[in-house]
Order: C-alpha cells, then structure tokens, then sequence
C-alpha cells in the first residue's frame, strides 16, 4: 500500500548533440516533465513524460502534459492510497480520458516509489527481468548522408552501436531512397539497418519505396503509413518479405489487438508514454505474444529516466528486434547522479531498488524552465 502525498512537475529543457531530423520536426531540444511523487510511507518516486517536437509528433504537448498532471490527476490522486498500479490505473481511466503521457510518468513514479519501499526494482514489480543486458540500437538523423555515414563509421569503431535506424520520409522518395541505400552500402552486410519513414508515405508510395528497400538490403521499416489506415499496414505486411514495425500505428493493447486480428505480420513498438505507463504497455507486448507478433522497445527520446523506466519493462519480455532506449545519449547532459553504461550495441539494467536511478537535483533546478 503507498498514500500519495504530493506531486511536482518540471519542464526540463536539454539541448540535443546534434539537430535530430524526423519527418514531421526537427529537434535540437528536448523537453522532459519531470514528475515527484511524494509518499506519506516517506518514499519519493521519480517518472517523466517526454514527447517529439512540441505537438508535432504527438496530442500530448510537454506544457499539457503538465497541466493535465497539476489541474486533474494531482486532484483525484493525492490522498488516496493504492496496492499497485492496477488500481492506480483504473482510477486515472475512471476520470481522465487518453493523456497517455501525463499517465505513463505518475505510473513511473508510483513504480519508483514501491519498488523503494519494497526494497525491489520495478522490473520485479513488473513481473522480472529475464536479462539484465538489453540491445541498444542508434539512429542516424543528422538530415546529411555523409555525415550520417561518418557517425555510424564512428560509432561501430567505438564498440558502441552495431544496429541502426535512419530517419526518412522529409524528403522525396527518390532522395530518401537514395539515401538510405548508400548509408547500407556503406555501413556493410553484416551491420542491421532499419527505416522509420513516420507516417510519411501515402500507400502507393509505400509499395514503391518497400520494394525499393528490400532489394537493398534494408532489415525493418517502420511506420511507412500514417497511423490511421490500418487495412494498409496490413496489406504491406502481407506484400512484402522484409518486416513492418508498427509504431505510431499501436499505441495500447486494444490496437495490437485489432492489428493482429486483421492479420498484420512483423512487430510492434511498444513505448510506455503510448500505452500510459510501463506496466500499460506490457499488456501490449502480451497480446502481440498471443498473436505471434515480434516486439521492439521503443523511445520518445526519452532523458535516463524515461528510458530507465522502459528498461524495467522492456527486460521482462523478450525483444526480438531489440531496443532503442538510446535517449539519454542524444541530449547533452542529464538529470541522473550515475550515467548508464551504453556498450557493445547494449545497455545495463539498473539493480538497485525502484527504478534504480538517483537525480541530480542541482541539475534538474539549472535545466527547468522558470
Ligand atoms: C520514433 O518514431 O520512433 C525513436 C527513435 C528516434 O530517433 O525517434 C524516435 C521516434
Ligand atoms: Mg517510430
């Protein structure tokens, strides 16, 4: 049982290492709401909620984020005491329709704050990590080839990354396609290379731009249609060897579900701010193993604490295409005491109680908005 005392929220603005190009914005900045949740048990849980692009990427913008935390949910949740997450859950459901978002970072913090109390990290909560080592890819999105190839050159010589996803779909199929071929030639056969196209290809674009990437060498593309046409995402899946990850198109267990009813092949990437929290989007990943649909971590670019808390999550299931919990390295500095250990294309899981995480607090005042 854990009473909720207080909740404080913070925008947190950090710059990106470099301009980050996806096809609806291009980022050199990131904002992270950063919730505290205080327990009357004397525990503090930590959760975020971070979004791409302001509103261009999602409904959620980082500033309703926090409004929907400080004007509804603080309201209905202070005070109140809960077992776990489930009865959290029904309670946010109850009164406050969708805000994934503002939702995912309260069930992070509740996560944090248990798992302290407990003595367990929430990965135990979650059901148990079955590996403490989990794939990390890197996207490559400068918006130039050459300077994308010399990163991922880099980043393989470092021991880093082995695994890669470039952003397409800003620009003209032609261009794009040109583009993404020449960073696989260039990276080598034995080096993954996925797309995320974002949405930005109408169905017929996508049937030309799929056979495209097929033919050279390209192992998943990712979101190729926009989110509503379902039957289309289908369709591709069926057309073609090389695998669909549905992204912006899967959101919550219900979405998996009527995907892989309407005979979608490939895999989903599960993100906790899509679903409303970690434990949210595990019921996702259980659907999508009833229906034999292959699973991916996915990021909003999230800071550590955002991606510490997918971690949990993500290692109590098995990923058949890995993770992208790369968020932390994208921003030039962080809010968390301890960096975490990025190697050889993967990631440790932290070990100590709740998530696992201590935040700098005189980092997290210098970065929030005033
Ligand atoms: C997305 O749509 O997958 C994940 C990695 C990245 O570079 O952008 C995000 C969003
Ligand atoms: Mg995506």
């Amino acid at each position: 049982m854990l009473t909720i005392e207080s909740l404080t929220c913070w925008l947190v603005d950090i710059p990106t290492i470099r301009p980050h190009k996806l096809s609806m914005a291009t980022m050199g900045c990131q904002t992270l709401t950063i919730v505290r949740m205080q327990c009357a048990e004397g525990v503090v849980g930590w959760g975020e909620a971070t979004t791409i692009g302001g509103l261009s990427y999602g409904a959620e913008s980082p500033e309703a984020i926090r409004s929907a935390i400080e004007t509804y949910l603080s309201p209905l949740l202070c005070g109140q005491t809960f077992s776990g997450v489930a009865a959290l859950a029904e309670k946010m459901n109850a009164s406050v329709k969708g805000n994934t978002f503002a939702k995912s970072a309260l069930e992070t913090a509740f996560l944090d704050a248990q798992g302290k109390l407990l003595g367990l990290p929430v990965s135990a909560l979650l059901g148990g990590a079955i590996t403490d080592r989990l794939p990390v890819l890197w996207t490559l999105a400068s918006g130039d080839t050459d300077k994308d190839i010399e990163e991922g050159k880099r980043l393989l010589a470092e021991g880093r990354h082995d695994t890669f996803k470039l952003k397409i779909g800003a620009r003209d199929l032609k261009t794009d396609i040109r583009h993404a071929l020449a960073i696989k030639a260039a990276l080598g056969d034995e080096v993954s290379v996925r797309v995320d196209v974002n949405q930005a290809w109408d169905f017929t674009t996508a049937v030309k731009g799929m056979s495209q990437l097929q033919d050279g060498g390209i192992d998943l593309v990712e979101q190729p249609t926009p989110l509503w046409d379902r039957e289309g995402l289908i369709t591709l899946s069926q057309r073609f060897d090389v695998p669909i990850l549905a992204d912006e198109a899967v959101a919550t267990s219900h979405d998996g579900f009527a995907l892989a009813h309407g005979g979608f092949s490939g895999a989903y990437a599960l993100k906790i701010a899509k679903a409303g929290g970690p434990a949210q989007a595990l019921k996702l990943a259980h659907v999508a193993q009833a229906a034999g649909v292959a699973l991916y971590g996915g990021t909003m670019l999230e800071g550590s604490l955002g991606t510490v808390a997918s971690l949990h999550a993500w290692s109590t299931v098995k990923m058949q295409w890995g993770t992208e919990m790369f968020g932390p390295l994208l921003l030039k500095d962080d809010i968390v005491v301890t960096p975490f250990d990025f190697r050889q294309g993967q990631v440790s899981l932290p070990q100590g109680p709740g998530l696992g995480v201590e935040i700098d607090l005189d980092k997290l005042r210098y970065y929030a908005r005033h």
